[in-house]
C-alpha cells in the first residue's frame, strides 16, 4: 500500500466518523481544503521531474476521485440517516381509524313515546300530529272550557304575542287536545253525509307547556291523550284498553286499575285512573297515572258530530310520568336538564 492508499484509507474512516453533515465537511476540508492533505501533496509535486510529476500527479488525481466518491456516498449515508430519523419520528398510521363521534341515542322521553305509540298502533290506534301554538278556541272553547269561565285558571297558560282572527292571544298548547279536535274535525268533515262513520280511534302524544315548575311538574312537558269516538263506545272499552295498555307497557300482569271520580271541563262523567302493583319497586302504592272520561257532549259537537249518535272516551297522562315511573326517576328535572351522564343510561 503506498502512501496514497493510506490516505484514501484514513479519508474513508474519517468520513465514516463524522455523524453529521457539518462534521463530514470538516474531514472534507482535511482533505481537499486549501490546507489539506492532498492539496499539501500537490504543492509537493513542484520539486519532481517532469516525469515522475506526470506520473505522480495521475495518482494523485486518481486518490482525489476515490475521495470524492466516498465523500458522495457518505454525504448520500447521511441524508439517508437523517431521512429515515425523521420519517421515525414523524412517523402517522394511516390504517388508524379516524375519530369518530359517539353515536347518539333516544331521549327517554322520546323512548317512551315510541313505546306508548306502539301499543296502541297495537290496538288499532292511529298518532295524531299537530301545531304548539294554539288559538284560543282550539286550547279551550272546543273543550268546553268558555271564554271567561274560571275553570280556565286549571291551567297556568303561556301567551303567545300575536293574535288569531278573533283577536285572541296565541297560546303554547297546554294540552295535547286540540291535536283530537283538528283530527276529529277532519274526520267529521271526511264522513259528512255518509250513513256510517267509521270510529275515531287515535293517540296524541307530544310537548305540551304551562307555567309549572318543581320535582313534578316541567313549564315543558309531554302528554299522551286518547281518544276513541263511535256510535256504540262505553266506560268499558276504556277500562279494557287502558289495563291492556298498563299491563304491555310496564310489562306485567301484576297491576290492578282504580277509578276514582273526577271533574275535566271536557268529560262527563270524568274519572282520575290509578295504578298498583302486586310486586316490583313500586308494590302496594295506588299511582295516579292518568285522567280520563266520557267525552262531553259539547267538545262532540265541536269535533262536528253529534252527541245523539256519537258517544267516546277520553284519557290522558303525563308522558314524562310514565317515563319516571318506568325509568324509576325521582326528579322529571333531570330529564330536561341535558346532563348526557343521566341520559346516557337510558340506551
Ligand atoms: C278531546 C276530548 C277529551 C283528555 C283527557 C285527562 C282526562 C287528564 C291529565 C293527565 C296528566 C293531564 O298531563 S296531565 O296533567 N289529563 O286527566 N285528559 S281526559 O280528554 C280529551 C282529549 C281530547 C278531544
Amino acid at each position: 500500500m503506498n502512501d496514497l492508499d493510506d490516505l484514501v484509507s484514513q479519508a474513508e474512516r474519517d468520513f465514516a466518523a463524522a455523524g453529521a453533515p457539518a462534521e463530514l465537511e470538516d474531514a472534507k476540508a482535511r482533505y481537499t481544503g486549501k490546507a489539506g492533505r492532498l492539496t499539501d501533496l500537490l504543492k509537493g509535486m513542484a520539486a519532481l521531474a517532469p516525469d515522475e510529476k506526470k506520473t505522480r500527479g495521475a495518482q494523485i488525481n486518481q486518490a482525489k476521485q476515490r475521495i470524492e466518491a466516498l465523500l458522495t456516498a457518505r454525504r448520500q449515508a447521511l441524508a439517508d440517516a437523517e431521512l429515515a430519523a425523521q420519517l421515525q419520528a414523524e412517523r402517522l398510521d394511516v390504517t388508524l381509524p379516524g375519530r369518530q363521534r359517539g353515536a347518539g341515542g333516544l331521549h327517554p322521553v322520546s323512548r317512551t313515546m315510541a313505546r306508548v305509540e306502539a301499543i296502541f298502533a297495537s290496538m288499532g290506534f292511529d298518532v295524531a300530529d299537530g301545531p304548539e301554538i294554539e288559538t284560543d278556541w282550539m286550547s279551550f272553547t272546543a273543550l268546553n272550557n268558555p271564554e271567561n269561565h274560571p275553570a280556565r285558571s286549571m291551567q297556568d297558560t303561556f301567551y303567545v304575542d300575536m293574535q288569531d282572527e278573533a283577536g285572541r292571544w296565541l297560546n303554547l298548547r297546554p294540552h295535547t287536545s286540540p291535536m283530537q279536535i283538528r283530527y276529529a274535525q277532519a274526520h267529521a268533515r271526511r264522513h259528512a253525509g255518509a250513513a256510517h262513520m267509521p270510529d275515531i280511534r287515535v293517540i296524541a302524544p307530544g310537548r305540551t307547556y304551562r307555567v309549572d315548575s318543581d320535582a313534578t311538574h316541567s313549564p315543558m312537558f309531554h302528554q299522551v291523550e286518547g281518544l276513541w269516538v263511535g256510535e256504540a263506545v262505553s266506560f268499558k272499552d276504556l277500562k279494557a284498553v287502558y289495563l291492556d295498555f298498563v299491563r304491555a307497557f310496564f310489562e306485567t300482569d301484576d297491576v290492578t286499575l282504580r277509578f276514582r271520580p273526577s271533574y275535566f271541563p271536557f268529560t262527563e262523567p270524568s274519572a282520575e285512573i290509578d295504578v298498583q302493583f302486586g310486586s316490583g319497586p313500586l308494590a302496594g302504592r295506588w299511582l295516579e297515572i292518568s285522567g280520563a272520561g266520557q267525552v262531553h257532549p259539547q267538545v262532540i259537537r265541536h269535533m262536528g258530530m253529534d252527541p245523539e249518535r256519537h258517544i267516546g272516551f277520553a284519557f290522558g297522562s303525563g308522558l314524562d310520568r310514565l317515563a319516571m315511573l318506568r325509568y324509576g326517576v325521582a326528579d322529571l328535572r333531570q330529564f330536561f336538564d341535558g346532563d348526557l351522564r343521566f341520559l346516557a343510561q337510558f340506551q
